[in-house]
């Protein structure tokens, strides 16, 4: 007989409707409410990508995805796929509440997220293990990061050369790079926070896998706070290029998300666009892995390699 297992997936989360940005944008704020301003600006960036994120449809499709090729992959385990979201619901303490009701004793979690940081992928976990604990739920084995997975780099270098494939022969001889992760406060750097050496990796390995030259690595979508956020900013750094490359075209990856979303439609379609704009160069940016079986592959990979870890 098959042993059933939770798989968790947890995600960022994102409104569902307009009327749902309110709660969950107060919900990231820790329970503060915007001010109108801030409201009316966030409620302005939603509905310049068409008044919702797809991220809710792709989070859903990714997790249906990877249940599939896990109970594809393994013949003595079932997998029974939870999503629990950081800001909104099912919120990851709903996903470990509902898998003890469902009577699992193990579980399994992957966060859709590369990078691992205090601030995001430490706290999705700690979430999900002190929920468990609280209610005797299910164990949960937990994945921390998956930025070196070879099919994970592989994704990035073949869309980097599906993107140069499309350039002019002038941008092709002359382009730069920029890998990027939503940016944090300065001070995780206090306490050894691994996330800015885990993207520099990625971006290095994913750089020589594709034959790059010209490469940096920056920060995107900084929250709207007064303290001091992890540099430089991707739209900075473009101006700082072009200075010193006089380059004809910007390849923007966004390695530290996995979808489309705000901060991929807005920040780099919108934002950086209008300086590669200004500056009168390419703007190219690859697709976002979403629930390509490339990248489900990937994920499953991911979790067969914990779960038979775990054996
Ligand atoms: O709805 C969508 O399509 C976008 C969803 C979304 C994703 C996402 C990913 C990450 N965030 C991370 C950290 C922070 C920190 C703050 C912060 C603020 C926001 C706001 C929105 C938002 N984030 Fe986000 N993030 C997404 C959406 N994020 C909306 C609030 C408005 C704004 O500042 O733009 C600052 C919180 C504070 O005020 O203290 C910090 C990290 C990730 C990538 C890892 C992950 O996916 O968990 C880290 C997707």
């Amino acid at each position: 007989m098959k042993k059933t297992i939770g798989l968790l997936v947890m995600a960022y989360g994102t409104p569902r409707t307009i009327e749902e940005i309110e709660p969950y944008y107060t919900h990231i704020r820790r329970g503060r409410k915007p001010s109108k301003e801030q409201l009316e600006d966030l409620i302005e960036r939603y509905e310049a990508i068409g008044g919702v994120s797809p991220l809710a449809k792709i989070t859903t499709e990714q997790t249906d995805k990877l249940e599939i090729e896990l109970n594809r992959r393994f013949d003595k385990i079932q997998f029974q796929a939870y999503q629990g979201l950081k800001h909104i619901d099912p919120f990851i303490e709903e996903a470990i509440q509902q898998m003890k009701a469902d009577g699992l004793e193990d579980a399994v979690s992957i966060v859709l997220a590369p990078h691992y940081s205090t601030f995001s992928v430490k706290s999705y976990n700690e979430r999900a293990i002190n929920e468990a604990e609280a209610i005797q739920g299910p164990t949960i084995a937990c994945i921390d990061s998956w930025h070196t997975e070879p099919a994970f780099i592989d994704y990035w270098a073949g869309r980097i050369e599906e993107a140069r494939a499309q350039m002019s022969e002038e941008e092709r001889e002359n382009h730069v790079v920029i890998f990027s992760a939503h940016s944090l406060p300065e001070r995780i750097l206090q306490h050894g926070d691994p996330y800015p050496e885990q993207l520099a990796e990625t971006a290095k390995m994913i750089a020589e896998k594709a034959g790059i030259e010209n490469y940096a690595v920056g920060w995107q979508s900084e929250g709207n706070t007064p303290e001091s956020w992890l540099g430089p900013d991707v739209q900075d750094l473009t101006r700082d290029l072009y200075e010193e490359h006089r380059c004809a075209a910007f390849v923007y990856c966004p390695v530290g998300f996995v979808a489309d979303h705000l901060e991929v439609l807005y920040d780099n379609d919108y934002e950086c666009k209008v300086v590669t704009d200004e500056l009168g160069v390419g703007y190219y940016r690859p697709p976002m892995p979403n629930a390509q079986d490339e990248f489900i592959n990937l994920l499953a990979t991911v979790v067969e390699k914990k779960v038979k870890g775990a054996e």
